[in-house]
């Protein structure tokens, strides 16, 4: 009995092909996919629990709408129509800057993402938020100027790498790469690899290293700083990469003279100098690669470590090849270019914040809605994310979303955020639509999966999350009526739609704005799924790049190379590699002269003035908030908010705080026993939990807990004790460094 159907997890940016077997359209078992070619067979426990994303008790099935404290079940007609009337009416009354629209992609599927933002500058407005403006801003600025272009995101190579630095990663429990927990072994068991791990606490992943730097927390800038100048003290730099490759190294030189290495290390980052000179070594001695994650992203001066990380790699040869830091080949970018430089970019109207490649930061989104500007935001559109549990002081985003005249959730749940929206519009899940993602990265082989739907629809009545934009652009009158001959092209086959359509927008150029949306309407008619006929127009719009590597895999040049592509896809359900990109990865940077532009001179004073002296007063903790929470460990017991229903960890020891024995001791803490936390934000009752895995000093709550679920309440949520001030320059929380305080109860 049941079916085994390729498919892959949504649950992750991995995406790790899976095959699930299927019974009276219930998903009975998961198992990873041999045939997958990136992750070969490897999935994690996450994965295994698939059916409960799939199958829960708060999956939600029909459209609703907020009637008192809870929600009433209306019909489609009644949500599109009233949904779009009050639309129009706020644009009409408070132009288009009232409007924001969030999330609308993410582990799982991003094409609605695409149509989604469509909507958003029909309505006028550029306000789009999402998740990556809460982890990667930073990091995606820098590398913004770096290549010249935001967008251009760039990663390490571990797989083929001698070296590979764990860098506020904890691999072994949050993946981040293809097949994590593999190549941790293989690089245990090759006596020519070594994993260094840098990380205040002894991690799942520290535990596995050969090279463990426990630094004090937030000392990454004194420890970058101490390795580029070791490096330039003992002329490991690859002069000849530098002179080939980087623009303005003459100016960012100076800014790591007379920096006292041995005494930062000591003294600021209390760690062993010889062991910090044998780590640096290896990164500039040997083919190595540095993954940074969010130990350093969401905690003190991001963006100038981001920054020294690149030149770390750059002076020491590892940027654009293999085994070292990488571009990425893409089918479509993860993100717009959004220079804050230009005047015309749009920046909110409370905090004058701009957005970050294309995404603005979250953390200011209740102050962007709290204040009495006449452009403030009054309507919000969300969409695959759960900001009410992943977003930075639950407690301002209450208010906030209470403040609104109009709030949409597009889910499959019934979230903590679904449940304050005016309406919730019922999507199909991620295990019953065609989708991709843009995260499987490589160079210069570009791998591609189009999940394809295991389960019939649980509902009848639920869509698409692109159908829905879709129709909500409709019933706004954002789609002209289109001839009859555009329905009827693609009954014909992808080639003869494609020439049609073409042929039509070739009469009606003004129609290139909406172009998404007439594939949609008309291919996705014909498809079947407005999520296929999306996915043929990114084929469409794909780079020169893409293309040349398509020609060189053997795909048709001519109009017939998307229908042949797609049919290919269609046949892999499991995955298939659709380009090699043909020239070497330099050629991925849009600086003029192809060179890394490392040459930031914003970033210079910051880099000058973080001193051994300034950090030492820096690091002090406020005498109120003695301790560092770290708040949301993305442990093997959390898959962010995706699976709901706690039985999933039932066996395990999840609802804790993390506490090291030295700080139990002194506070007088027993293991099992609950403890109150207090933050500038909130305070919380949570049970104690001893652990060597925790930092003296630090304490430790897993992220995504609070869910509520079936109509309980389990474990704490950890942003209820993030204030929205937590942040910094780019306006990323510093989730990594929440000062806080415990008391025994
Ligand atoms: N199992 C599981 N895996 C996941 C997820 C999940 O929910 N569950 N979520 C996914 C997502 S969206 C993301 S973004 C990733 C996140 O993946 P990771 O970034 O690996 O996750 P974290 O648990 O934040 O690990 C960060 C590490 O940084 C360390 N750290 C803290 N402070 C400092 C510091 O001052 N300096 C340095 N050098 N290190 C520090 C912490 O001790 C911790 O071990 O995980 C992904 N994978
Ligand atoms: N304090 C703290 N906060 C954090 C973090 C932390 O470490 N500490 N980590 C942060 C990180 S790295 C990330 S990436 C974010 C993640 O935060 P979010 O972007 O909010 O992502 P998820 O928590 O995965 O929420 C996904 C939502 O999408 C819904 N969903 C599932 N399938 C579908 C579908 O097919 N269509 C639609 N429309 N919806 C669907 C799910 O029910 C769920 O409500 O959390 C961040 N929040
Ligand atoms: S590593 Fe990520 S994508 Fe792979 S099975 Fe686990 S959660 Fe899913
Ligand atoms: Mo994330």
């Amino acid at each position: 009995m049941g079916e085994w159907k390729k498919s892959s997890c949504v649950l992750c940016a991995q995406n790790c092909g899976l095959e699930m077997k299927v019974e009276n359209n219930r998903i009975v078992k998961v198992r990873g996919d041999q045939d997958n070619p990136r992750s070969r067979g490897y999935c994690c426990r996450k994965g295994l629990n698939m059916a409960h994303y799939a199958h829960n008790a708060d999956r939600v099935f029909y459209p609703m709408k907020k009637v008192g404290d809870g929600h009433e079940r209306i019909s489609w007609e009644q949500a599109i129509s009233e949904i779009s009337e009050k639309m129009l009416d706020i644009r009409e009354q408070h132009g288009p800057k009232a409007f924001a629209y969030m999330g609308g992609g993410g582990t799982g599927g991003q094409m609605e993402v695409g149509i989604g933002l469509r909507l958003l500058r029909l309505l006028g407005s550029r306000y789009y938020y999402s998740s990556l403006a809460q982890e990667f801003s930073n990091v995606f600025w820098v590398d913004g100027r770096v290549a010249g272009r935001q967008g251009l995101i760039t990663l390490p190579d571990p797989h083929r790498a001698d070296t590979v630095v764990a860098w506020g990663w904890n691999g072994w429990m949050s993946h981040q790469e293809p097949r994590t927990r593999e190549l941790i072994k293989e690089i245990k068991a090759d006596p020519q690899r070594r994993l260094i791990v840098i990380d205040p606490r002894r991690s799942e992943t520290a535990e596995r290293a050969d090279i463990h730097l426990a630094l004090r927390p937030g000392t990454d800038t004194m420890l970058l700083k101490a390795m580029i100048r070791l490096i330039l003290d003992h002329g490991w730099e690859d002069r000849n990469f530098i002179e080939a490759h980087i623009n303005g190294w003459d100016e960012l030189e100076p800014l790591f003279e007379g920096f006292e290495a041995r005494r930062a290390v000591e003294e600021v980052c209390d760690l062993d100098y010889d062991q910090v000179f044998e780590a640096t070594r290896l990164i500039a001695q040997t083919k190595s690669c540095i993954h940074e994650d969010l130990g350093i992203y969401m905690n003190r001066n991001s963006t100038i470590n981001c920054y020294m990380l690149h030149i770390l790699r750059a002076i020491t040869g590892r940027f654009c090849v293999e085994g070292g830091q990488l571009y990425p080949a893409f089918l479509y970018p993860m993100g717009s270019n959004s220079d804050e430089r230009n005047p015309k970019t749009w920046r909110t109207v409370k905090h004058n914040m701009f957005p970050v490649m294309g995404s603005f930061p979250p953390a200011i989104l209740p102050d962007e809605i709290l204040n009495d500007h006449p452009e403030r935001i009054r309507a919000l559109i969300v969409s695959a994310c759960n900001p009410l549990r992943s977003y930075p002081d639950t407690l301002a985003y209450e208010k906030a979303f209470a403040a609104l005249e109009l709030s949409v959730c597009i889910e499959v749940a019934y979230s903590e955020t679904a449940r304050l929206c005016d309406y919730i519009l019922p999507c199909r899940s991620y295990m019953e639509t065609y989708d991709t993602t843009c995260f499987n990265y490589s160079y210069p082989d570009l791998f591609f999966q189009m999940r394809q739907p295991v389960l019939e629809p649980l509902s009848e009545e639920s869509k698409e999350g692109s159908a829905i934009i879709l129709e909500l652009a409709k019933a706004m009158g954002f789609l002209p009526e289109l001839p009859e001959s555009l329905y009827e092209a693609g009954t014909k086959g992808i080639t003869a739609h494609l020439s049609v359509i073409s042929a039509f927008m070739q009469e009606n150029p003004q129609h290139a704005r909406i172009m998404p949306l007439i594939l949609a309407e008309t291919l996705g008619r014909t498809l079947g799924s407005v999520n296929q006929a999306l996915i043929v127009g990114l084929l469409v719009s794909s780079s020169q790049a893409f293309k040349a590597g398509a020609a060189a895999m053997g795909y048709p040049t001519d109009f017939t190379m998307i229908e042949t592509m797609f049919d290919d896809i269609l046949a892999h359900p499991q995955g298939l590699y659709l380009s090699k990109f043909q020239e070497d990865n330099f050629s991925m940077l849009r600086t003029d002269d192809k060179k890394l532009a490392l040459k930031i001179e914003e970033l210079f004073t910051p880099v000058k003035r973080a001193t051994i002296e300034s950090e030492l007063k820096e690091l002090e903790m406020p005498e109120e908030y003695p301790l560092i929470l770290h708040a949301g460990l993305h442990v093997d017991t959390v898959a962010n908010t995706y699976l709901r229903n706690p039985a999933w960890n039932r066996s395990r020891r999840w609802a804790t705080m993390l506490v090291s024995e030295a700080d139990a001791a002194r506070l007088g803490l027993a293991d099992g026993e609950k403890a109150r936390i207090t933050t500038r934000a909130s305070s919380a009752e949570i049970e104690v939990e001893i652990t060597p895995r925790a930092a003296e000093g630090c304490v430790y709550i897993r992220h995504g807990g609070g869910l509520i679920y079936d109509g309980k309440k389990y474990g704490v949520n950890v942003n209820e004790l993030v204030h929205r001030t937590d942040r910094d320059e780019m306006c990323t929380p510093m989730h990594r460094r929440i000062p806080c305080r415990v008391e025994k109860i």
